[in-house]
């Protein structure tokens, strides 16, 4: 369930074949075999790269191909080497052979590259053939294919944000309109019975990780409702997004609500309510009331937290909170 998975396909560059030619020049009586070699196929490399953190750009993009090596042409002259390509993939990627099963590599760190297609060797050109017996040798090599192979990609997913809220705060509904997750929603405490993930892309194609957890409740700490044992899931993650229901059917004080959750975490784990925060107002569309609002974004600033409101209904405020999300994990010396 936190796994993310994918099946790509990639095809090393053939070798160029070898040329048949031999010398005609004008004046030169017999000329010899002049055929050159062809060019080796590009390599596919799989390098792991710090820019990613989830699969998904290789769903829109799942065939990685190498440039073939070129021919080789008369007068001895070699076909040039195909280029090779790199394919980025984020550190912790396993990659299997889908057809065998069987473990490739394991990315462990930024940098790692590890070729998963060699490309095809050039074949010889008749030149090479050439001996002081057999002085004009019509043998020539076309080029090997490169290699193809079908992968499948897995990575352990590491949420990299967490939503924490009351049950109904609208986690599982942000959820579902920022990322392809699709879990259960309802208008009832408790829905979200386990943790959902959902990889979230932002403007500018980096993407990231948030984890939907159950919501909490005053003595979750104590087991109540589903307690705070679901908080493991979101402790290594970088950034907690806070929300809370402004709207009058919660029937709650949006204040009061936020400082239950706090110290529910800080009874968890000091370090979790410590963690980089954004407060998020819920269900704009449905508060009347703005001193609700105001009265949470008071509350956050003296926190010194920032502060957004949004809904999910409209989409108000969406494209905003996933920028700011982004600005806090991809930060210039952030990780
Ligand atoms: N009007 C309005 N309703 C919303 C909005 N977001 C969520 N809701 C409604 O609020 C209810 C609860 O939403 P969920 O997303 O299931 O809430 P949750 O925080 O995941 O709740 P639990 O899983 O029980 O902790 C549902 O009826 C949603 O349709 C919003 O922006 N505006
Ligand atoms: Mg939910």
């Amino acid at each position: 369930m936190f796994i993310d998975e994918v099946r790509i396909l990639v095809k090393a560059g053939d070798g160029g074949n070898g040329c048949l030619a031999f010398r005609r020049e004008k004046y030169v009586p017999r000329g010899g075999p002049s055929g050159g070699d062809g060019g080796r196929g590009g390599d596919v490399v799989m390098v792991a790269s710090d820019h990613y953190n989830t699969l998904l750009h290789f769903r829109f993009n799942p065939e990685h191909k190498a440039e073939r090596g070129r021919h080789g042409e008369g007068s001895n002259k070699t076909g040039r080497d195909g280029a090779s390509i790199e394919v980025p993939t984020p550190v912790g990627t396993m990659v299997y052979d889908a057809e065998s099963g069987g473990l490739l590599h394991d990315f462990t760190a930024a940098g790692d590259r590890f070729v998963v297609a060699h490309g095809g060797r050039g074949g010889r050109g008749n030149a090479r053939f050439a001996t002081s017996t057999h002085q004009a040798p019509t043998e020539h090599e076309p080029g090997k294919p490169g290699q193809e192979r079908r992968l499948r990609l897995e990575l352990k997913l590491l949420a990299d944000v967490g939503l924490v809220g009351f049950p109904n705060a609208g986690k599982s509904t942000l959820i579902s309109r920022i990322s392809a997750a699709r879990p259960k929603i309802a208008d009832y405490p408790f829905t979200t019975l386990e943790p959902n993930l959902g990889v979230v892309s932002t403007r500018d194609d980096r993407t990231f990780v948030v984890a939907d957890i159950p919501g909490l409740i005053e003595g979750a700490h104590e087991g109540h409702g589903l307690g705070t044992q679901f908080l493991k899931h979101i402790e290594r993650t970088r950034l907690l997004l806070h929300l809370v229901d402004v709207s009058e059917a919660s029937g709650r004080d949006p204040v009061r609500d936020f400082d239950v959750v706090m110290s529910e975490l800080a009874s968890f784990s000091e370090d979790l309510a410590k963690k980089p925060m954004i407060v998020v107002a819920t269900k704009l569309d449905a508060a009347q009331d703005p001193e609700r609002i105001a009265a949470l974004e008071h509350h956050a600033a003296g926190l010194h937290l920032p502060f957004l409101e949004i809904s999910s209904v409209t989409g108000e405020g969406l494209p905003a909170l996933i920028d700011a999300i982004a600005a806090q994990l991809f930060a210039p010396g952030s990780k």
